[in-house]
C-alpha cells in the first residue's frame, strides 16, 4: 500500500492539488444575517483546499504596517461569537445548520480542519475568504481569528468547539431521524442531499471517547505546532509557503503578494528559532514531526482509522492540519520519511471531494 502512495499517480494527484486552488467567486447569499451586509466577491466557492499555516496572520499584519496600511475597525458595536469550551457537549442543540459559512484562511490549518469535517460529512458550507491585511471581512465580529462559522446566522469560533457542536447536532440528528424511522430502514437519512455512507456508521464516527479527545488535543497542542516550525525551517521553505499563502487567497493585491513574500518569508524564517523555543520543540524539526506521525499511525494501529472501519474526530483532526500543506516539501518529507501514508491515503478517500459549494 505505501508502495502504492508513493506512486507517480498519487504524487502528482498532490502536486496538481496545489495549483488547482485559486478563488472562484460565487453567489451572493448573504452569509450573516446579523450586521453584516456582505459584497458577493467576498464570499468564494474554492474546491479545493490545502498548505500552510499560522505565519500568515503575522505576516500579514506586518505587511499592512511595511505599506502604510491602517487597519481601521469601526466603532458600531460587534455581532457577538460564541466560543464554546472545545471538548465539551453543548447545552442547547438548535438542529443541524442548512445554511454554514466559513470565515476563513484558505490555509489555515484550524480552518482546514474543521473543512475535513464538513467535507467528510458532505456537509455544504460557503467559504469567505478574511484578508489577513485587513481583517475587513470579520469586522462585524468580536473575535478576530479564523475559523468563524456561521450557523443559521448565529456565530461560532474555534475550530474544535464549532466540530465538537456540529458533531453533536449530527449525531442528534441522526437519533431523532432512527427514532422517526423506527422498523424501517434508515440508511437514506441524510438531511444535505446525497450521502455516501450509513447511518449507523456516521454515529460511530461522531462518538467521542477519551482517547479520541486526547488525539484531538494533541492535533491542537502539537501536531500544528510541529507543522508551522518546519514549513518555515528554512528560507526556501519559507518562500514555498508563503507563496502558496499568497496564491491561495483572492486577498492580496499583485503588490501586497510580493510584499508578503518577500516579507513574510524572511520574517517567518526569522523566528522560526524563537517559535521552536516556545513551542518547545527540540532537535530536529523534521525528525519531530516524523516520530509524531509515526506515534500517530501507532496508535491508528491495525485498523484502517483511529474510529476503526470510519474515520473518528481524531482522524479527521490529524488528516485536515496535514492536508493544510499539501503542496510543501514539508508534506512530501512527510509522506516519504514516516509510516503515515497508507492512513493519510484512507483519509483522501474517505474524505472525497468537497462539500464547499460551489459557483450557483
Ligand atoms: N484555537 C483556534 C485558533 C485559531 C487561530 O489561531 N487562527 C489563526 C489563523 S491560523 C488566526 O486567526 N490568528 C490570528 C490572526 O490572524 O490575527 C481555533 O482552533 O480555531
Amino acid at each position: 500500500m505505501r508502495s502504492l502512495l508513493r506512486s507517480q499517480h498519487l504524487l502528482s494527484q498532490w502536486r496538481q492539488s496545489c495549483v488547482r486552488s485559486l478563488p472562484v467567486l460565487i453567489s451572493g447569499e448573504q452569509p450573516y444575517t446579523g450586521a453584516v451586509a456582505l459584497q458577493q466577491s467576498e464570499i468564494s466557492g474554492q474546491r479545493n483546499q490545502s498548505a500552510a499555516s499560522w505565519g500568515y496572520a503575522a505576516a500579514g499584519a506586518l505587511i499592512a504596517g511595511a505599506a502604510g496600511g491602517h487597519v481601521a475597525h469601526a466603532e458600531e458595536a460587534k455581532a457577538h461569537v460564541t466560543i464554546s469550551e472545545a471538548y465539551a457537549q453543548p447545552t442547547e442543540l438548535r438542529g443541524l445548520p442548512q445554511n454554514i459559512i466559513l470565515y476563513q484562511y484558505e490555509v489555515c490549518p484550524f480552518c482546514c480542519k474543521l473543512k475535513a469535517f464538513l467535507d467528510f460529512h458532505k456537509i455544504p458550507y460557503r467559504t469567505v475568504e478574511v484578508s489577513p491585511l485587513t481583517k475587513k471581512q470579520l469586522k462585524w465580529a468580536d473575535y478576530k481569528k479564523v475559523p468563524v462559522a456561521v450557523l443559521d446566522g448565529e456565530a461560532y469560533g474555534d475550530s474544535t468547539a464549532i466540530i465538537t457542536r456540529l458533531a453533536a447536532e449530527l449525531k442528534a440528528a441522526e437519533r431523532s431521524q432512527d427514532t422517526a424511522q423506527h422498523g424501517r430502514s434508515s440508511s437514506s437519512f441524510w438531511p444535505f442531499g446525497s450521502r455516501k455512507k450509513s447511518t449507523n456508521s456516521d454515529m460511530a464516527s461522531t462518538a467521542v471517547s477519551e482517547d479520541e479527545e486526547q488525539w484531538r488535543r494533541w492535533v491542537d497542542d502539537r501536531l500544528v505546532r510541529l507543522l508551522t516550525v518546519n514549513i518555515y525551517r528554512t528560507a526556501g521553505e519559507s518562500w514555498q509557503t508563503f507563496k502558496y499563502i499568497t496564491d491561495s487567497s483572492c486577498n492580496f493585491g499583485f503588490l501586497e503578494a510580493e510584499a508578503a513574500r518577500v516579507v513574510g518569508a524572511s520574517m517567518m524564517y526569522g523566528i522560526s528559532g524563537r517559535l521552536r523555543k516556545k513551542y518547545d520543540i527540540t532537535g530536529d524539526v523534521r525528525e519531530e514531526l516524523y516520530k509524531a506521525a509515526d506515534s500517530w499511525t501507532d496508535a491508528v494501529g491495525t485498523s484502517r482509522f483511529h474510529g476503526g472501519d470510519e474515520p473518528d474526530l481524531a482522524d479527521i483532526a490529524v488528516f485536515g492540519v496535514i492536508r493544510s500543506v499539501t503542496c510543501t516539501d514539508t508534506f512530501m518529507d512527510l509522506m516519504h520519511n514516516s509510516r503515515i501514508s497508507d492512513w493519510y491515503e484512507q483519509m483522501m478517500k474517505a474524505v472525497g471531494d468537497s462539500s464547499r459549494l460551489s459557483a450557483s
